[in-house]
């Protein structure tokens, strides 16, 4: 018993002054006191010379003892990983350029409604949501479009079969309907969404669109207020040199009714395929809302008149970057989407 006392002093003392400089050296400790012929094993076997008597007290030092080189043998692994650690470090290069991350960029049908809707929110105006889901009324009866007209046909408009008085807005009108219906007056807002469309796809047309229309209603509002509003919103969004006119035009919700054209910014007006050689192209249709709309919605056309305007924001979008086919914003093809400004 004294004799395995001294041996195991010994040993601890010798087993303090390890040290492991590599894995290979963690490894050679471990096979020369913890393996299966190691040192804790050898002297575990002595327990057999044992007197009975001192088996108990012999057989908890003997524990110890092997505690004591397992705690060594943890300390000399982690030892040894981060010596490794450290000197992968005084190797690396911290003047080296950073990778940077990959943030992607906003879609460009996203930056031109951005900026068409802060145009118009400095003018006092703010916007409005509804449902992509729509009923008649709110779609076309309210706007004043006869039970017979082409717009709700089947060709052009998607129903919803399972019950024929529901159906995909053709257009964001139906979310200005729904705010004058609020009854609150005097009203300004505009109405940024998507909107469907039974249409064949091509190069310049899609069954699902994005569309901003607008729409002002207080007491004397007058065709000379549209013609300003909007010639401030193309200055803004375009630029000022661009030049504008309005043409007569036809919409059963508005009476008189206009449509806008820019001067081409392609050719500056001098005639190209984007403005089929006229140096203008349509931006957007506009009128005073028709009385027989503004009753449909409770409101009193004696007292109080708006105007309204409506534009197609993948229109705007081709014009401003230059893309020739609309086709390109619903594919989501990374080598067109990242070439527009990264989000920020
Ligand atoms: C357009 C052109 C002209 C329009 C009318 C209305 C409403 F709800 F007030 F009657 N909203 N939008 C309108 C007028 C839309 O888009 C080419």
């Amino acid at each position: 018993m004294e004799q395995l006392l001294q041996k195991i002093e010994q040993y601890k003392n010798e087993i303090k002054e390890s040290i492991a400089e590599s894995k290979d050296e963690v490894e050679a400790f471990r096979i020369k006191y913890l393996g299966t012929k190691g040192l804790v094993k050898t002297i575990m076997g002595e327990m057999k010379n044992i007197a009975a008597e001192q088996k108990r007290e012999a057989g908890q030092l003997l524990n110890e003892f092997k505690v004591f080189v397992e705690e060594k043998f943890e300390g000399l692994k982690t030892a040894s990983a981060s010596d490794l650690q450290e000197d992968a470090i005084a190797e690396m290069d911290l003047t080296l350029p950073g990778t940077s991350d990959s943030i992607g960029s906003r879609h460009p049908i996203s930056i031109i409604q951005n900026k068409i809707i802060s145009i118009f929110h400095r003018l006092g105006f703010s916007v409005a949501e509804g449902p992509e889901i729509e009923d008649d009324w709110h779609n076309f009866s309210a706007l004043n479009l006869p039970e017979n007209h082409p717009a709700r046909d089947m060709q052009d408009t998607f129903y919803i079969l399972k019950n024929p008085d529901w159906l995909l807005r053709t257009h964001t009108s139906s979310v200005q309907i729904r705010e004058m219906e609020k009854g609150k007056l005097p009203l300004r807002i505009i109405c940024p969404g998507r909107v469907y469309r039974n249409e064949t796809i091509s190069a310049r047309a899609h069954c699902f669109f994005n569309q901003v229309e607008g729409l002002y209603i207080a007491e004397n509002v007058s065709f000379a207020d549209l013609k300003q509003t909007l010639y401030f919103f193309v200055q803004e969004m375009f630029g000022t040199d661009v030049k504008v006119r309005f043409r007569p035009s036809y919409f059963p919700f508005t009476e008189p009714s206009a449509e806008m054209d820019i001067s081409c910014l392609i050719c500056d007006g001098k005639g190209c395929n984007v403005c089929k050689k006229t140096g203008w192209v349509e931006i957007l249709g506009c009128g005073m809302v028709h009385p027989k709309v503004l009753d449909n919605c409770g409101i009193d056309s004696n007292k109080y008149t708006g105007f309204a305007f409506g534009m197609g924001v993948e229109r705007i979008t081709m014009l401003s970057y230059q893309i020739k086919d609309l086709r390109l914003f619903s594919e989501n093809d990374i080598r067109f989407l990242k070439q527009f400004a990264p989000v920020t």
